[in-house]
């Protein structure tokens, strides 16, 4: 079966839209017998893998310690057998070859955007994109907006942090491939979110993206500007950078602030264009994998082979299309569930309905329970009289480790005897652990401007 522009390297055509009408980008790409994509992604993987060991020392190495060549990967199953790609083995490539490491694929020359880690912890990774991978990614991202439902000539307003951090750049080249009016906002100066709803209010953009945080955030300045968000008339609101807009109070909070349909979207940076996991008007709860775009696999994460659908596991990243640092198998540390069914908007991707719930390392171990910071999340957001923040802390108190939980409430300090209980004893039966619960007024836990961190750990320097 033909498939629309499918090359590679790949170049899109700069003019195409889709036909107005047509709920989808690419028709035929979207809708395909998922064996028919798959057969087809398997040749592009050979060829990808062709062209990173032909132009890399990185991988060379990495796939003759592992006794493989390209031209060996003729299943799905010798492709499981490729060793994933750690942040830290790109950490040490860039040590020993700086800036970029020897996973750069093209000449240096090549190079039309650096972005990186914020390096907030160790030493930061550089991300070299490639000027026609650039456009790729543009093309790629304004396919899966319109499928979001954003249209030529809607204003997209993009309220995230203009800095190394990839999440805005994406946002922006995309909606400017989709002949969109774009506003690069941006977020985390001094004042900015009151300037924002300010912005908001009075250009009434169709589109919005942030972090789901940010969005929360913004509507409670709004709410102390007296302004009413739905005033804005959003339509669309996406988000990525972190778990939120596939947990389900958040979710909603966010729809009844707002009024907009909200979207989850996200990988990771190294994977731009991160878009690839994404729910569409039509599917809009969860994120389907856009498989022609990024290979997605969800593995065991000892293993890292595939899980059956329904199971949970790691997602693993590998795109089809960059050629300036590929990712071939980049395994994320973060945490999900995926399944195959049919979805509403007739794609046939399969589909992450609980999106992304977190990181590996950020899962909380205690006293033989793994708990989830999302979980504490989705509960205290349906809790009435809940002030909107909240922290997890995790210490140890002689030999035994303790959770407390402290968080916002809007009563007045006399009248939250019965919210403490009750929402305490609530936790723990969700939680099973023991919880220490506490209450603090509405407004004095710090708002997060980009990812919100809500877990203090302070085992962890109890262990150096
Ligand atoms: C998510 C989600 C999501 C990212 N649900 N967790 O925003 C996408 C890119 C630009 C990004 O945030 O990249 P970065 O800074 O490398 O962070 C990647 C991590 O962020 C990823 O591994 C996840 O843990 C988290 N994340 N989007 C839940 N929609």
């Amino acid at each position: 079966m033909e498939m629309e522009q499918w090359a590679f390297p790949t170049r899109y055509d700069q003019d195409y839209l889709p036909d107005p009408g047509s709920p989808y980008w690419f028709p035929v790409r979207e809708t395909m017998d998922p064996a028919e994509r798959d057969a087809a992604v398997l040749v592009r993987l050979r060829e990808v893998m062709d062209y990173a060991y032909s132009t890399s020392s990185f991988y060379r190495r990495k796939w003759d310690a592992a006794g493989l060549k390209p031209a060996d990967i003729t299943s799905f199953e010798a492709f499981e057998q490729v060793p994933v790609v750690t942040k830290a083995e790109m950490r040490e490539s860039q040590a020993t070859h700086p800036p970029f490491g020897d996973y750069l694929c093209c000449d240096e020359s090549e190079v039309h955007h650096i972005h990186g880690t914020s390096g907030t912890t160790g030493a930061p990774t550089a991300f070299a994109l490639g000027r026609r991978d650039w456009e790729v990614i543009a093309d790629n991202q304004a396919r899966i907006l319109w499928g979001m439902g954003v249209r030529p000539g809607d204003t997209v307003f993009v309220a995230a942090l203009f800095s190394l951090y990839l999440g805005s750049w994406g946002a922006m080249t995309a909606a400017e491939r989709l002949r969109c009016r774009v506003l690069p906002f941006g977020a985390g100066a001094q004042g900015m979110t009151a300037r924002a709803v300010t912005w908001l209010a009075r250009v009434k953009p169709a589109a919005f993206y942030a972090t789901p945080s940010y969005a929360l955030r913004l509507a409670e300045v709004a709410e102390q500007e007296k302004i009413d968000p739905r005033e804005f008339g959003l339509k669309v609101m996406f988000f990525s950078g972190e778990p939120g807009a596939s947990i389900p109070t958040v979710r909603r909070a966010i729809e009844d602030a707002f009024g907009a349909t909200v979207i989850d979207c996200g990988t990771m940076a190294e994977m731009t264009p991160f878009m690839s996991a994404s729910a569409t008007a039509g599917t809009p709860d969860g994120m389907l994998l856009w498989q022609d775009i990024v290979w997605h696999e969800v593995c065991d994460p000892a293993s890292f082979r595939t899980v059956p659908y329904g199971s949970e596991g790691t997602p693993v990243y590998t795109h089809l299309e960059r050629t300036s640092q590929p990712m071939i198998r980049l395994a994320s540390n973060d945490l999900t569930r995926w399944v195959m069914e049919d979805n509403p908007c007739g794609r046939t991707y399969p589909k992450l309905p609980d999106g992304v719930y977190g990181r590996i390392d950020d899962m909380i171990h205690i006293r033989g329970e793994n708990v989830y910071p999302t979980e504490v999340d989705n509960f205290l957001r349906g809790v009435p009289d809940y002030g909107g923040e909240h922290r997890i802390v995790v210490r140890r108190t002689g030999s035994m480790d303790e959770m407390i939980v402290r968080a916002e409430t809007t009563l007045p300090p006399g009248e939250r005897s019965g919210f403490e209980s009750t929402t305490g004893a609530g936790l723990q039966s969700l939680l099973g652990v023991r919880v220490t619960f506490e209450s603090v007024d509405a407004h004095t836990l710090e708002r997060a401007e980009h990812k919100a961190r809500r877990v203090v750990d302070e085992r962890e320097h109890t262990r150096r």
